[in-house]
């Protein structure tokens, strides 16, 4: 038995990246504050707090130039580390923005050796992260963008982007994996632009792949907020196109670098509003995918500090997946957003585009004046939102 209804249990499907609470703190300013741990040991420690899954690039698990004999053992040891601990590895991706060599991207570079080498990494990658069990593969395009933008046509970029996953689907098909790509947006840093910049550009990209049913998005909190764009409904136009393969949950700021803060950190409303929507709890289809933490703890931390922050990551999710029920139980709220019926009109907004329709609306005698007079509540609505959040309304 849970000591609090909010301890995160394995069945809430939460999961962290090595790469998160593995971060030793280090900024553009400063070296490291805490000692670096090892993979085996983030592996219990996750475990312990709750969570269901890791998640890793290549590199976090199998450092750069490892040999074959090398790369297996570190392998075995951590796959030991998972059946020990229950924990299994949810999502898998490759860092292809570390090494010099992607200093100018990976998939975009003007350099073919660079993009064979990145498409050579990403198979070994997608091997590593299968053998380990992963279903979803990330990419995100870290490097993949300009300073000097007169470098190379962007269509080029974006080309050979479709390219490189056009390839990758099939080299997953000629594997016979079970595994489906996630692509990640993000509008700047490390590169003053990244081609692709949110999740909407995400998107309509999928749509030109050949292997168009294998690919969705991997959208983050920080990264839409940098763009200064709603989060949520970025997240519900991928739910709606049923493309939500993965998200990254995190805080940002508005108009700050990309801050990687605890979940619901900043911006408590839109964090709740985006727990109901993953949820469902207005109704509709509910996200069921891993809830992953893209984010780490905060430079003043030792290593107890990075487990307090993951708990408090996830016990804000479960506060908040709890406080979603409630509103959308809530009577007052119901009525307030209770959705207008019309057995007259309804027919004529939806379906196919029939002379009788056509005709049907044209002749439709509306009083716009009328229609225009009547408030909408909306100011109530948000403050029994308020009310519910903070905590004086169950
Ligand atoms: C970032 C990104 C990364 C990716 C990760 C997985 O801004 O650094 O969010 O953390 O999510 O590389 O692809
Ligand atoms: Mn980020
Ligand atoms: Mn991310």
């Amino acid at each position: 038995m849970s000591a609090s209804p909010f301890d995160p249990t394995p069945q809430d499907r939460f999961s962290f990246g090595l790469w998160t609470v593995g971060n030793p703190g280090r900024d553009p300013f400063g070296s490291e504050v805490r000692p670096r741990l090892s993979p085996v040991h983030i592996v219990k420690k996750l475990a312990e707090c709750g969570a269901y899954g890791v998640n890793l690039h290549d590199n976090d698990l199998v450092p750069m130039g490892s040999s074959a004999r090398e790369r297996d053992a570190i392998v075995a040891e951590f796959r030991r580390a998972l059946s020990d601990h229950g924990m299994c590895v949810p999502m898998a991706t490759t860092n292809l923005f570390s090494h010099p060599i992607f200093k100018d991207g990976a998939f975009s570079s003007n350099d073919p050796r660079v993009r064979a080498f990145a498409l050579q990494k990403t198979m070994a990658a997608i091997d590593l992260g299968v053998e380990l069990g992963a279903r979803v593969y990330v990419f995100w395009g870290g490097r993949e963008g300009v300073e000097a933008d007169a470098c190379r046509d962007p269509r080029t970029a974006i080309l050979r982007m479709r390219e490189a996953l056009d390839f990758l689907c099939g080299y997953v098909e000629s594997q016979g994996y079970d595994l489906v790509f996630a692509l990640e947006a993000k509008p700047n840093e490390p590169r003053g632009d990244i081609y692709l910049p949110t999740t909407g550009h995400m998107l309509h990209f999928i749509s030109t792949l050949k292997h168009q049913a294998r690919v969705g998005v991997n959208p983050e909190v920080a990264h839409e907020n940098m763009a200064g764009l709603s989060f949520v409904h970025a997240v519900a136009q991928a739910m709606e196109a049923d493309k939500l393969f993965h998200i990254d949950l995190n805080a940002q700021k508005i108009g700050r670098y990309d801050q990687d803060l605890r979940f619901g950190s900043e911006d408590l409303k839109q964090a709740f509003l985006l727990v109901r929507l993953l949820e469902g709890t207005l109704g509709g289809k509910r996200y069921d995918g891993p809830l992953h933490f893209d984010s780490h703890a905060y430079r003043s931390e030792d290593e107890e500090g990075v487990w307090d922050f993951a708990r408090g990551s996830m016990r804000t999710y479960k506060i908040l997946k709890a406080k979603a029920q409630a509103f959308d139980a809530d009577p007052e709220v119901r009525g307030l957003i209770r959705e207008r019926r019309d057995a007259a009109l309804d027919p004529l907004l939806s379906g196919a585009c029939t002379p009788q329709r056509i005709a049907a609306l044209k002749a439709l005698q509306l009083d716009p004046d009328a229609i225009a007079q009547a408030g909408l509540a909306y100011e109530k609505l948000d403050q029994l939102m308020m009310e519910h959040l903070m905590g004086v309304r169950a």
